[in-house]
Formats: structure tokens, sequence, C-alpha cells
């Protein structure tokens, strides 16, 4: 215990203004990295005990501020099974790393121990990584320290992206398991992936090259790391790799990345976007995926995370469908508010397949998408994955074909539930799956694209005094306070046609954000406009 309160002296915490607090939210901590060295010690303590909590079961710790600003850097903690932190711990890290002092530090850290009955003499094990920002090295050191003094064992495995994280913890607790999800290192990571993305493609021809626009960050080393285990003479996958400076830190996510695209609907400025090529970008710890193109007569157009997951649906029912399994495994798709209206007719209309809509943050999705045999879940900014069930991996594995076709459809199904990475939303493995999806349908860009058309819609991220005054219900589709708010914007969205509008208070961000989608672009807009004006 004294060695707790000496190495957190090392690592002070950084005193708010008065009224404000740090808080664990939907991306962990995350601010600007001058803050958080002696929130990461603390964030330490807090997987240190989590991990003595869940009987000395690795947890993951990852340091990285994603698609933000390079002089961020924020710190989040993993799961055993590579999911989120549960809930209630979010509470109990909010409460430890706002200790005032050293001393307050270890009797808190001493009363969640008894609270919750951890003896604190079991082996703890934490695992971490972090992303290329230069402060994630000092970060790194503060984690250590925190480790050390609670006498837990600790792997450090270097730059990473975030789903490698997410990865390898869930390998480290499977490991020598019937459920075993890899090997735990990298190298397991990689080989895995290449291994299944051949078999998903059995043969099926990659059409044309793929620029991939890695944002300056980690995805950039980590896809071409990956890229040397996929076997040249079984696939000719020609990926053009782009954006991938991680030298010069300041050029992280700057002007390029998947939340730039997604939220400017354009392309990158550099590379020259070439038309007709296929391109995608991921974002700058690469767990997002953005893919479009550039059409030569109706310019550029975007496939965000909500073409991703209707593409992944319509391919999983229909391979589903000719393996013979449809009455036996519910296939269902997991959005939010911000997924374009147009695709959530597009899937319960056209593939006809059951929708939930959750709040925004991956740990609601997830939660959501685990309720169904094959579960796909994205956000539209990008962030997404397919769930399997292990009935239904096994099924794939043990159903006894009736014909070739079948057969072909449950092995394709078997390497896709191998490729998709289940822990957390992964770009690169979302990517390749992309990939072979368009290789089996022999699908273009624009034959990706007629699949629907979104409704115009606009997102506006508006400042106000107290966002915390912003509460919603009905997964952040309606506001029920402050009161009367949301009758006003009902008044508004009832003027327009296939109107809708939400406004909620960032998780992320001290903002409210208000998303708006219409018939058209000038009222998509001009509703956007309105509910701002609501809320201001
Ligand atoms: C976090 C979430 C992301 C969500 C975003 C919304 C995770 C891992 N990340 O980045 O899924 O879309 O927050 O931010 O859950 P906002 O609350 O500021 O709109
Ligand atoms: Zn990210």
């Amino acid at each position: 215990a004294p060695k707790i309160v000496s190495a957190s002296k090392r690592h002070p915490i950084v005193p708010l203004p008065a009224g404000q607090a740090y808080k664990y939210g939907t991306a962990g901590f995350r601010m600007k990295a001058d803050l958080l060295e002696g929130v990461t010690f603390r964030v330490g303590l807090i997987a240190a005990l989590r991990s003595r909590k869940l009987n000395s079961q690795a947890i993951g710790v990852m340091i990285t501020a994603s698609h933000n600003p390079a002089i961020d850097n924020g710190v989040k903690v993993v799961d055993p099974m590579g999911e989120m932190l549960e809930q209630d711990w979010e509470a109990y890290a909010t409460l430890l790393v706002n200790a005032p002092t050293d001393d307050a530090l270890l009797e808190t850290y001493n009363k969640l121990a008894t609270q919750l009955k951890i003896d604190l003499s079991t082996p703890a094990k934490v695992i971490y990584g972090r992303d290329t920002r230069p402060s994630g090295h000092k970060l790194v050191g503060a984690l250590a320290d925190a480790l050390d003094a609670t006498n837990t064992e600790a792997v450090d495995y270097k730059i990473l992206t975030t789903p490698q994280l997410h990865y390898l913890t869930r390998c480290t607790n499977t490991e020598g398991t019937p459920s075993s999800y890899g090997k735990v290192s990298e190298v397991g990571y990689y080989e895995k992936m290449a291994e299944a993305f051949v078999r998903a493609l059995k043969g099926r021809k990659i059409d044309g090259p793929l620029t991939v626009d890695c944002a300056n960050g980690v995805g950039g080393p980590k896809l071409r790391e990956f890229l040397k285990y996929v076997p040249k003479d079984k696939v000719k996958f020609d990926v053009k790799v782009v954006n991938d400076d991680v030298l010069r830190p300041e050029v992280l996510n700057l002007d390029c990345g998947a939340d730039f695209v997604k939220t400017k609907q354009r392309a990158p400025p550099s590379p020259k976007p070439v038309i007709g090529a296929r391109c995608c970008s991921l974002d700058g710890d690469a767990d997002r995926l953005i893919y479009y193109w550039v059409d030569e007569k109706t310019g550029f157009f975007m496939l965000d995370g909500d073409r991703i997951s209707s593409l992944a649906a319509s391919f999983i029912a229909d391979l589903v469908r000719a393996a013979g399994l449809e009455e036996d495994l519910r296939i269902g798709v997991v959005q939010t508010a911000y997924a374009n209206g147009a695709s959530t007719s597009y899937i319960t209309q056209h593939l006809r397949l059951p929708v939930v809509c959750t709040p925004t943050g991956v740990k609601h999705l997830h939660h959501a998408a685990c309720n169904f045999d094959v579960g796909v879940y994205f956000e539209a900014n990008g962030h997404g994955t397919v769930l399997f069930s292990a009935e239904a991996i096994r099924t794939f594995g043990a159903k006894e074909p009736q014909s070739p076709a079948q057969k072909d459809a449950l092995d394709t199904l078997a390497a896709v539930a191998d490729l998709i990475n289940q822990t957390v939303g992964d770009a690169i493995s979302d990517m390749l799956l992309v990939e072979v999806i368009l290789a089996h349908k022999s699908w273009t860009m624009r034959d990706w694209a007629v699949t629907y058309t979104d409704l115009p819609n606009r997102l506006v991220r508006v400042e106000v005094a107290d966002k915390d005054l912003f509460r919603t219900t009905d997964a952040e589709r309606r506001l029920s306070h402050p009161p009367g708010a949301q009758d006003e914007i009902d008044q508004c969205v009832k003027k327009y046609s296939s109107a809708r509008a939400f406004a909620r208070a960032s998780g992320t961000e001290n903002a409210c954000r208000v998303y708006a989608e219409a018939a058209t672009r000038v009222e998509a807009d001009e509703l956007a406009n309105k509910v701002a004006q609501i809320v201001k």
C-alpha cells in the first residue's frame, strides 16, 4: 500500500477547475494528453482491481484518442473477452480518478476492494498497448508504475491498433481452452486474419486496386504488416497504403481518416482522388472504416457504417439461406439513431431483417447484437462488427451439407466468422470483409451504392451552457429534458416530408449534437438549424 502512495506522487493528478470532474465516458477518459498522466496511473489501479475481481483474468488497457487531434490522448479498459469495461466499473474508475490527494486515492482504492470483496493477494494481470501519439510513451510509464505498485503481472504490447489490443485480451484469457480465440501475439492476429481472408475468398477475384487512407495513424504500419501475411500466389490483393506517415505526429487525423471523410462528406485532399478508384479510410486507431469513390459523372460518393452494415447483413443472410439454416439462426441488425432512415427501411423491408436501435457507444450496440445468433452492428461513423453466437459457429462446422452449394455456403460462413473481429469493430478486419463480399457478389462500388438512396442529412454541433440538461429516452431519439423541448422539435419535424430529427448531449465533448434528415438537402439543413435553435 505505501508503494501505491509513493508511486502516485510521481504521477500526480491535475486538479480540474471547481465544479468539474474527470469522467469515464463512452471512450474511457479522453482529453488533452497533459492532463492524463495521473489519470492513466489510476486507471492502472482500476485494471488491477478488475483482474483480481475476475479471478486473475487478464484485463486490457488501451491508450489512444482515436480520431481526435494529435495533442489529445485517452485511456480505456478492456474486459476479459475483449468487450468494453462493464458499466458499474466505469463509475468506480471515475471515483478513483477523482480522488483529490494521494492518500485519498489509497483510501478509495482500499474501500473499493472491501466493497467489491476483492482479495488483494490474488494474482492480477494487465496487458496494454498504445497508438502512435508521442504522449503515449509517458502515459504507459504511469500505467506500468501502477501495475508494479500493485504487484500486477504486466505485458506491454507497445504500439497496436485498438482492435488488436481487444483481440489479444481475449486470446490471453482463452489460451489453451476449447474457445481459444487465436494465438496470443500480434503475429497471431495477422495469421488468423490472412488465413480466414484466403478461405473466405475461395479463389474469387478482387476487382482492381484498393486505396487505403490510414489517417497517418497506427493503422498504416499495421496494415502494411498484415499484407505480408497474405499469400501472393493465392490472392491478388493490390492495396495502396496512403496517409501512413507516423513519424510526424502533427499530421495524425489531419485532413484525412474516416472521421474526416464522414463528417466532411468528401475525400481527403491528399492523395488526389482518382476517378473510379475504390478507396477507404481508417481512423487514428483503426477501429472505424468508411468506403468511398469518385464517380466520373456524379462525383464523390460515400459508403459509411450503415452501408457496410447492410452489405454484411445481406451477404450473411443469403449465405445462411443457402446453407439451409434460416430456420435455425436469428439474424439481426443493430443501429443507433444516427443510422440513415433509408438504410433502416432497406434492412427491414428489403432484406426483411429485424433492426434494433440503441444509444450511441459501442458497448450498447455490442450488447444488443449478442441477443441474435448473428448480430450485425455498426454506427454510421464506421465502427462496427458482426457477432456470431457459439452455437452459430458450431453449426457452420457441424451441419452435414446436402449439396455442393450448401457446403460452399457453410464454409464461407465459417471463414467469415473467423475473419471478423468478434471482440470489437476493427477497420482492417471490416475492410477485408467488404472486399470478400464485393468479390463474391462481383460488385463494383456503383453496384453497392445503388442498393438504396440515402436521405439527405445534416449533423450540427451546438455549444450549450450545460449539456447535462439534455436527457434522452427511446435510444436517444427523444428528449425527456428539458421539459417542452421535444414538443418543439416534434412541431418542427411535422413541417417536412420524410423527416426525422433528434438532439442529444455528446458523450465525448462539452456540446450537444443535432441530427436531421429529410427528403431534400435544403429541408434537412433547414430542419437541423431549427432544431439547433431550440436546443441553444
Ligand atoms: C465514442 C464511441 C463511439 C461514438 C462516439 C460518439 C466507443 C468505443 N466509441 O467515440 O462509438 O460514436 O463516442 O461521440 O464507444 P459523441 O457522444 O461525442 O457523439
Ligand atoms: Zn477509433
